[in-house]
């Protein structure tokens, strides 16, 4: 069994219309889907206020667009769009209106995309496992085989009614049976896959093995340069086209953390992706290039080589040098989906790139769906940066995303399919955010809340606070100050400061006696300047650079002065003992509520919360004793550090 989450249609008392009605004699997959969810969602009642119609009708503007609107007068509410997706987002925006009691006559609203990709991102392997999966295993894929079922369609409902339109569903480390993919072995049974997800209006993606060609039977090798392999690739991808002709294209990690790529052959990044960005024109399709190449086999004593540089090193040269059909898929930060990271600086380096956030809505390095971190605040804050920088008279808009917003699912087969019910708000909120990055966070909470646990008043006013707050909590508990990772190497989950610090990774704080934090200035890497010039400036400045990068950007000492007025190793002290004070209040808030909802989802949720409080608690101790340690400078508070 498994829960229905928001489409669960008998958790709220069903709302009432008149009638419904269809002005659209269309009968593709997408309006019979916008029917059906309009007939099982709600009921019908002469005495109620007013009946739906769904209409298929040009506003005027270009007939293909995705947008739609919904308005409620003379007792009728018309969902209205010219195109079948707008109509079917229409129909499931309607129905949560109707099930909040938010529609009433004089609503009026006009629903239009912030982005044209909205795309979401599966690690799942062929045998079943997730790479930084929390919630059990694929629903995809099981024994090398695909999984076509009950939840298939379940999952295609969830991912249309938040306005998702692609999917990819292999792991974009591409190896063993997933490199067969593109091959017969698996055409018939992906195209059963493709079509229920094309039938609710999302593009069906795969990962790519970069090189197929050599573990296909091709030529033995994958120079981007070499006829025998062009042309291998041109006939495979019309091998692909015939039998997969729905597919959107293909999502690429090349010369990354061991995955084969173009510099093998002493070719750029902008090479091999065009070469396959050529193979896959004649077709429509897309070739969608993760900038994630970082040297992953570092020296620890190396001061010079930074990963956060890499990629804006690699790629920001080669703006202009793409496909038109080749986008980059760039990750919200420069290293790696951290609880707190500057902004990836190709965002600002690549205005002639077709360009794609990448997200993280698997919480892999904020808690792994066992403790909450609601993330729509900070991809907020990401898609918010231009604005919240004018003060700083940055001068340059950031770019972001022209092209698209990518996430990595957290879903898996679990009941809930998120590890945490409450990880679940990330995923519903993840798609109404790629559509409008203005959505409000504190909107969509309630609107999770009060739709997947049917809470109310006071009690969903708790949660929400808690849900809210959970991000700055978490930052409060782990890693101090922009630095990141400390986390237990491989897994991510829990504290072990120096665990990546005499690695190969390129993830160092470089704590001693005297300070901690990376020198990404003119002293060190220099990594500031590959910002526009104020905002570099800004960084490059100790007294300038925000509290909380400080020691992303500057190695200082821990008696360093924050711009709060408080020491560098105070700030460490306090925020661990108030992150951990905060997470037993999570869990105190948490035990009120026992009754206010469904057994099964309270007590789950409490183990959670009982786990979070136990690794915050270690997080909050190994952190204050082992700086202690280092620096042998006592809590002002004279608070208990252990020895
Ligand atoms: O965050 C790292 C993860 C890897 C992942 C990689 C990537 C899919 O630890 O598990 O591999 O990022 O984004 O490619």
């Amino acid at each position: 069994m498994y829960s229905k989450l928001w489409l669960d249609y008998e958790r709220l008392p069903k709302a009432k219309v008149k009638s419904i009605q269809f002005d659209s004699n269309e009968e593709s997959s997408l309006i019979l889907h916008a029917k059906e969810e309009l007939r099982q969602a709600l009921d019908i009642d002469s005495e109620a206020d007013f009946s739906v119609s769904l209409t298929q009708e040009s506003n005027g503007d270009t007939d293909k667009s995705e947008a739609f609107s919904i308005e409620v007068k003379d007792h009728s509410a018309k969902i209205q769009s010219s195109s079948e997706e707008g109509l079917l987002y229409g129909a499931y925006e309607c129905i949560k209106l109707l099930r909040l009691g938010a529609l009433a006559d004089g609503f009026k609203k006009n629903y239009v995309p912030s982005t044209p990709l909205r795309m979401i991102n599966h690690w799942d392997n062929m045998d079943g496992s997730i790479e930084r999966g929390y919630s059990g295993k694929s629903f995809f894929f099981r024994d090398e085989k695909i999984i076509v079922d009950e939840r298939t369609e379940m999952y295609a409902r969830f991912l249309a009614s938040i306005r998702i339109n692609a999917l990819c569903f292999n792991n974009v480390n591409v190896v063993g049976p997933a490199t067969e993919l593109i091959s017969s072995r698996y055409y018939e049974d992906l195209n059963k896959l493709f079509e229920i997800f094309q039938s609710y209006g999302i593009k069906p993606y795969l990962s790519l093995n970069y090189a197929s060609s050599m573990e296909l039977g091709g030529p033995n090798t994958a120079d981007p340069y070499d006829p025998e392999h062009i042309s291998w690739w041109e006939e495979k991808m019309a091998e692909i086209y015939q039998n997969l002709p729905s597919l959107g294209g293909f999502v690429v990690k090349a010369d990354s953390e061991g995955r084969p790529g173009p510099f093998t052959y002493g070719r750029n990044q902008a090479d091999g992706a065009n070469m396959l960005g050529r193979a896959i024109a004649p077709f429509g399709g897309k070739i969608i290039w993760r900038a994630f190449v970082y040297n992953c086999q570092q020296d620890w004593r190396d001061h010079r080589t930074d990963r956060a540089r890499a990629a804006y090193d690699y790629f920001s040269p080669l703006d202009g040098a793409f496909e038109p059909n080749v986008y980059l898929q760039i990750k919200n930060g420069p290293i790696d989906f951290q609880v707190r990271e500057p902004i990836s600086p190709l965002f600002f380096a690549m205005a002639k790139t077709n360009l794609i956030l990448e997200c993280q809505i698997a919480q892999e390095y904020t808690g792994q769906q066992i403790d909450l971190c609601y993330l729509l605040p900070m991809w907020k804050e990401i898609l918010n940066f231009p604005a919240d920088m004018a003060s700083h008279t940055v001068g340059q808009r950031v770019a972001i995303p022209s092209a698209g917003i990518a996430a990595v699912a957290n879903t898996g087969d679990d009941w809930n399919w998120t590890g945490h019910i409450l990880a679940g708000a990330n995923f519903y909120g993840f798609g109404l955010l790629a559509w409008d990055f203005d959505v409000d966070e504190k909107q969509v909470a309630e609107e999770y809340l009060s739709l997947v646990l049917g809470l109310e008043g006071p009690a969903l006013a708790k949660v929400k606070d808690m849900m809210l707050m959970s991000w700055p909590t978490m930052e409060k508990y782990t890693a101090p100050l922009g630095v990141g990772f400390m986390v237990t190497p491989h897994y991510h989950y829990g504290p072990n400061i120096d665990g990546y610090e005499y690695d190969r990774w390129g993830t160092y704080h470089r704590a001693d006696w005297k300070g901690i934090g990376i020198d990404r200035t003119e002293t060190g890497t220099d990594y500031a300047h590959t910002y526009p010039e104020a905002l570099g400036d800004m960084y490059a400045d100790p007294e300038k650079c925000p509290d909380n990068l400080l020691l992303f950007f500057h190695h200082v000492p821990y008696t360093h002065v924050l711009q709060s007025g408080k020491t560098v190793i105070q700030h460490i002290y306090d925020s661990h003992f108030e992150g951990y004070a905060e997470v037993l209040a999570f869990l105190e808030t948490w035990n009120s509520l026992e009754g206010q909802m469904d057994d099964d989802i309270f007590l789950h949720t409490k183990e959670r919360f009982e786990r979070q409080a136990a690794n915050a608690r270690e997080w909050c101790d190994q952190i204050n004793t082992y700086f202690y340690r280092k620096c042998g400078i006592p809590d002002e508070k004279g608070r208990k550090i252990y020895t």
